[in-house]
């Protein structure tokens, strides 16, 4: 098949779970509690946990679905849905639900298979709980075959059939993870199982992996899509098997679908024996609901190509850093025994404890112990960016390195499944294999919109070139703005569900109050709904008619409640700001003799306060340097002037200063951000960028009663009561956990570092953008982009448009139509900056994503020269960038 391969997520993260990082002491002392046997340890003190079942992102739809689950015993609506979902992708008219794959498998031996049968079968991974129940069960698999190498060997088949011991086949889709069957050999095993009066039972726990396998390598069928190709897969067998916690992507479940009604008729009269009722078997009401969900979404033609790509990408990095695998479906399958030859009996448990040890991965072979010396590292499916598994596959890579440094463990206690071993061990001297990734993985997915270019020519039009006013379910990547589009983790998810609601005061007020203070050290800490809300309230309080502001850079709605307290706003930001080239690292910074100047001209008692933002927004997010926040609290406290802080962007700011000045280097950021916090007098934040939530605002002060009183009485006029600035009890509580993951030093260097990353390789492609690249977002230079477009014909408000055209990603642009018209003169201001904003949301896009906007964006530069300039069709005279419509000249 021709088909690409994918360049990023067909989606983006919707829910983060966050990770943990063990030092290499906790890892000695977690093994050594875990008896050396990784089966023991725990995800909290593991980093990546390399196991597909059960562990899969699900989509957002499936996650909602958690919270539908009738949990009725009878006749629920989950259970219709899941009949619903099986007839439309896997067309069996029958469905009975069961607890998981042993369930299924339970209920076909308990009603199909009688005791002395003979089964046989492509697949081995079964053979644990197969053998036990009085059968002999025969390895079908066609060793000969090398491209489907988990075909049944026919001629071997039909010799077992003939024995006339067999009642069913047991077939798997990608027989343990590894081997693939193909379609035709399917239809042949489906001809001499109904020559011979037996059942084909496929499991297709991993049919989606076994049709894309088809739809690459099987002669004509290419052009098939995976959908059909399940369905045909399923409509050759007699009986489907399937688990819930494999390709549906749910935690646990699992179904057994025909469309025999007498052997569905045997099914759920055992259900009710082992597993449930036939309306349930087993599950809970909302796995139903998020089985169902999953198998009517798993055959999602750009999400099966993802997965399989990440799949061949891993096991490809593992080839060729000379690891000795078997290729999987869903992952490789080390040879354990190969990289530790001297470890014997031991190898397989001997490589999981020193991978461990290594870098807290955990791979484990599970079930019974074996002969085979493989460790499957799986990889959990859309739950990993290909950056945290290109560095797995490294960690690996560096363990067969060190290999003969390890010793094999010793079994100290055993018996015939693996959970029963315990080891003793000598630590092996091992050079430690460090992570520097995202600290989180991927929870819950939502997939983002596919449009093709000439769809998208036909949105940006009905926009009126205007990126506002498109839909957001048309963009593939979103960076309009990181304001209110951050992903929250599982932790603030639990904390947003566990809150009790009220209007009055809540433990979730008195959590965030005590969360406020520790990150920020201030004294008055009030909510408010968001930003804009604070600003209004410190600038009521604060100003005087006619009394100076003086300030880093304006930022609209802080200038304008500034302007309606009577103030006047007066830019004291040093030159370099409004240079879209000058490399000066502290474009943030406050000119102190701009600062100086507008004091002395008017006197101290004249001027309100400063207003001092931290990574400057409209400047491309520059920060302020440490040293500049002290000399200006120096200044003005003497004078007594108040320094109050825009610290909407307050972590990024304190992560610049551990990474440019040197001296903060081996400082941790929330050290540093408390430090900053003390050169002011209080703050204004919008929560809905650094701190991590989707909703909500701080006004704080550091000591003064009276200040925080006075806004206090006008937050009950506007904003709602005291302890909740007219925010839910819910979102107190996502904020409060949301601050204390704001200064882990992992996620902001992740997170601003993935802005560098995206501005260096825009700057590579010879892209001009405002250097040095800020925070939050990487700002393009239109004018230097679009040089043969007067200001008059809006270069920066096409550029936005003919970015979306070309790949889907939505920008914002800051330059002629943000800035508006002169009211006197009715003429555009034209401003020195003619920016497009590619603003990056928080912990919600892969590091694939950001290369898929590079490439996207070069590709733009490239035929710049033919890209015309836009007219207004439609003009409103207030901030006209929000609603204002243009065609092209
Ligand atoms: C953005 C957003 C909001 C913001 C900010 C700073 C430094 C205060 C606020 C207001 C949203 C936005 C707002 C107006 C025009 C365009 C975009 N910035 N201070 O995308 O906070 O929105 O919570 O009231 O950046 O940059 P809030």
């Amino acid at each position: 098949m021709s088909r690409p391969s994918p360049d990023a997520e067909p989606h983006k993260i919707k829910t983060v779970r966050l990770l943990a990082f063990p030092t290499l002491e906790e890892r000695k002392k977690n093994l050594a509690d875990a008896g050396f046997n990784v089966f023991n340890l725990t995800p909290a003190q593991i980093t990546f946990d390399m196991t597909s079942g059960g562990t899969s992102a699900m989509s957002q739809e499936q996650l909602a679905g958690q919270l539908v689950g009738d949990e009725a015993y009878a006749g629920s609506r989950n259970f219709e849905h899941l009949q619903r979902s099986v007839a439309a992708v896997l067309g069996h008219g029958y469905v009975c639900p069961t607890h998981n794959i042993l369930g299924s498998v339970k209920l076909i031996f308990a009603t199909m298979v009688p005791a002395g049968s003979v089964v046989p079968s492509n697949g081995r991974d079964r053979m644990d709980v197969l053998t036990p129940r009085d059968v002999e069960v025969v390895d079908v698999r066609d060793r000969a075959e090398p491209v489907f190498t988990g075909n049944v060997d026919l001629a071997r088949l039909e010799e077992v059939l003939k024995g006339g011991k067999t009642p069913i086949v047991d077939v798997q889709a990608f027989a343990d993870g590894q081997h693939p069957i193909s379609l035709a050999n399917l239809r042949a095993v489906r001809e001499l199982a109904d020559k011979h009066g037996a059942r084909l039972v496929l499991d297709g726990s991993r049919i989606i992996e076994n049709a894309w396998y088809v739809q690459r390598h099987e002669t004509g069928q290419a052009d098939r899509d995976i959908r059909s190709l399940v369905k045909v897969m399923v409509k050759t067998s007699h009986v489907l098997q399937m688990d819930g916690a494999q390709d549906p992507k749910a935690n646990a479940g699992g179904i057994l679908s025909t469309d025999n009604p007498s052997d569905h008729e045997r099914f759920i009269n055992e259900v009710v024996v082992f597993e449930g009722l036939h309306t349930y078997g087993g599950m809970a009401g909302r796995t139903l609901e998020v089985v169902a969900r999953g198998i009517e979404e798993m055959a999602d033609e750009d999400e099966v190509h993802w997965v399989m790509h990440q799949t061949e990408r891993f096991t490809q990095r593992l080839r060729d850093g000379g690891v000795p695998l078997e290729r999987g479906c869903d992952g490789a399958y080390v040879r354990a025994d190969q990289v530790l030859p001297r470890a014997g009996a031991t190898a397989r448990d001997t490589f999981s404890a020193a991978l461990y040890l290594l870098c807290g991965v955990r791979a484990v072979a599970m079930h019974r112990r074996g002969s085979e010396g493989l460790v499957p590292v799986q990889i959990p499916r859309l739950a990993m960016t290909n950056e945290q598994l290109d560095q797995v596959a490294d960690a690996i890579v560096s363990l067969v390195q060190q290999a003969d440094r390890i010793a094999g463990l010793q079994v100290v206690e055993e018996g015939p499944w693996r959970d029963q071993m315990a080891y003793h061990w000598v630590f092996p001297d091992l050079e430690p294999f460090a992570f520097e990734t995202f600290p989180y993985q991927i929870h819950t997915i939502e997939r983002v919109g596919v449009l093709t270019r000439g769809q998208r020519e036909k949105a940006i039009r009905a926009a009126g070139y205007n990126t506002f006013l498109l839909p957001s379910a048309d963009v593939t990547i979103d960076f309009l703005t990181d304001s209110g589009t951050s992903a929250m983790s599982t932790d603030q998810w639990a904390a947003y569900d566990g809150a009790k609601a009220t209007p009055a005061t809540s433990e979730e007020y008195h959590r965030l109050m005590q969360a406020w203070s520790d990150a920020l050290g201030y004294q008055y800490n009030i909510p408010t709904h968001q930003g804009r809300a604070a600003e209004h309230l410190l600038s009521q309080v604060m100003i005087e008619p006619g009394q100076l502001v003086p300030g880093n850079m304006y930022f609209t709605t802080t200038k304008l409640h500034q302007e309606l307290a009577g103030g006047v706003f007066v830019d004291v930001i040093v030159d370099e700001a409004h240079d879209p080239q000058s490399e000066f690292p502290w474009k943030g910074n406050i000119d102190m003799a701009k600062l100086r100047a507008a004091v002395d001209e008017r006197g101290p008692d004249h001027v309100a306060y400063i207003s001092f933002e931290h990574s400057v927004n409209l400047a491309g997010g520059q920060p302020v340097s440490m040293d500049n926040m002290k000399e200006v609290y120096a200044y003005c406290s003497l004078l007594g002037i108040p320094v109050f802080f825009d610290a909407t962007r307050c972590v990024e700011n304190a992560y610049m200063i551990q990474w440019k000045d040197p001296r903060y280097a081996h400082t941790p950021v929330k050290d540093i951000l408390r430090e900053m916090m003390m050169y002011g007098d209080g703050c204004t934040v919008s929560g809905k960028k650094d701190f991590l939530i989707n909703i909500g605002g701080l006004l704080a002060f550091r000591d003064n009663a009276e200040w925080a009183e006075e806004c206090e009485e006008l937050l009950r006029i506007y904003e709602g009561n005291v302890t909740d600035g007219g925010l839910a009890t819910a979102d107190l509580a996502a904020i409060a956990r949301g601050v204390e993951e704001m200064v882990d030093d992992r996620y902001i260097r992740s997170r601003v570092q993935q802005t560098q990353l995206l501005g260096r390789m825009l700057q590579d492609a010879g892209v001009p953008i405002v250097t040095p690249v800020g925070t939050h977002a990487v700002f393009l230079d239109a004018k230097r982009f679009l040089p043969h477009l007067d200001q008059e014909q809006y270069p920066a408000q096409r550029l936005a448009a003919e970015i979306f055209v070309e790949t889907g990603v939505r920008a914002m642009e800051r330059g002629n139509v943000s800035k508006g018209r002169n009211p006197e003169t009715g003429e555009n201001y034209r401003p020195a900056l003619e920016l497009v904003r590619l603003t990056i949301p928080r912990r919600v896009y892969s590091n694939d994503h950001m290369r898929a906007v590079a490439d996207g964006i070069a590709r733009v530069w490239e035929k710049r020269e033919s890209i015309k300039g836009l007219r207004f069709v439609y003009e409103p005279e207030k901030l006209r960038f929000f609603q204002g419509r243009f065609e092209s000249l």
